[in-house]
């Protein structure tokens, strides 16, 4: 398990330092930025987008576990398709090569950049950390989702020099799952900040295996009760308002950033009452929230997300369509029945 867990965390800084090698001042407006087609789109955005690093990303991660782990292909699945601008994105056999092609699309500076990022050996510093005495996993049992870059809209703007306030490049993520073909279960996961702490960055990784529950973390304080529950800036006002004697409602940016806050106990839920997320976006995070206890449910059927949802050209069938509700832990059991409790009151009232 743990040379698994090590190849999810090595894809996910490389993935990570090809989206911070967008960052410079020479390559403003320059990320060849694409709008996704209506089958590819999020609801939650009237134009959706994506950009040369959110591909170039996720072939990295991809090629990065299909190389350690050669009975994976065919089983990593992303949220990206791997063409852009008309040119399909691969990874050549040299850093040369790969600049050739990305610059095709982009400036030659840019392209350079984005190569040797793309072409790192990647050995993250964590990976001497890890436990060593993880159980066995059956990999050719395991299925891998990549979101490549969460919350593209805010990387977009943060590359550009035109974020807001409230969502800067520390929202991005690059969010990575392993779930049981078998099951559908989430089984391993990682969530890489890219960004944090002005580009140190920091990554969480979390086990959750039969008994086995895991999970590690870059200097993180786990805090107390928080009190708080996340929710899109989007979501029904009402929904907030039901919740707003006995919590403290606060909106975040990035759908990975949140299921990051919940998972180290920054909040105690997300709720998200709309379809909005897919199956990438909550894979990785989900195996962290239950190796800490707690769980991601379906917003309309309390339902754990399974994510061994069969191969399909149509994006919508790997959507959380029913939303969702993501709980810290539910160590504190009256709590997490207040919590749904009063989401399913809301629900009948309100939708
Ligand atoms: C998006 C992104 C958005 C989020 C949306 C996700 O993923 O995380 O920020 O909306 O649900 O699907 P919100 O910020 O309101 O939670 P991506 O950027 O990968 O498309
Ligand atoms: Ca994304
Ligand atoms: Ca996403």
């Amino acid at each position: 398990m743990t040379e698994i867990l090590q190849a999810l965390i090595d894809a996910s800084e490389r993935a990570a330092l090809v989206a911070k090698s967008c960052c410079s001042d020479d390559c403003q407006d320059d990320l060849l930025i694409a709008e996704k087609c209506e089958g590819e789109a999020n609801a939650r955005f009237e134009k959706d987008y994506k950009t040369i690093a959110d591909v170039l990303a996720q072939e990295c991660a991809k090629t990065t576990l299909i190389s350690r782990f050669p009975e994976l292909s065919g089983h990593v699945r992303g949220e990206e398709c791997c063409e852009i601008g008309g040119k399909a994105i691969k990874l050549e056999s040299s850093v040369d090569e790969t600049a050739k092609l990305l610059s095709s699309l982009v400036q030659p500076n840019l392209a350079k950049r984005m190569a040797v990022a793309a072409h790192s050996d990647v050995k993250h510093q964590l990976c001497n950390r890890l436990p060593t005495d993880l159980p066995d996993v059956d990999v050719s049992d395991l299925g891998i989702w990549i979101d490549p870059i969460d919350a593209t809209a805010e990387f977009i703007a943060g590359v550009n020099g035109t974020a807001a306030s409230d969502g800067g490049l520390e929202c991005v993520t690059v969010l990575i799952g392993a779930y049981k073909r078998s099951t559908g279960e989430p089984v391993i996961g990682v969530i890489n900040q890219p960004f944090y702490d002005g580009g140190k960055g920091r990554l969480f990784w979390g086990i959750c295996y039969g008994d086995i529950k895991k999970w590690g973390e870059h200097n993180v304080e786990i805090p107390g009760s928080s009190g708080v529950i996340l929710m899109s800036a989007a979501e029904d006002p009402q929904l907030k308002k039901a919740y707003e004697d006995k919590f403290e409602i606060k909106s975040a940016a990035g759908a990975g950033n949140k299921l990051l806050k919940v998972a180290i106990g920054e909040a105690e839920a997300y709720i998200l009452s709309k379809g909005t997320t897919f199956l990438w976006d909550t894979c990785g995070p989900h195996a962290i929230i239950k190796a800490r206890g707690g769980d991601i449910l379906s917003f309309n059927t309390d339902q754990p997300i399974k994510y061994n949802i069969p191969h399909s050209d149509d994006t919508q069938q790997f959507c959380n369509s029913g939303g969702i509700l993501a709980c810290s832990h539910d160590n504190d059991q009256n709590e997490f029945k207040y919590i749904l409790n009063v989401k399913n009151v809301a629900k009948n009232q309100l939708f």
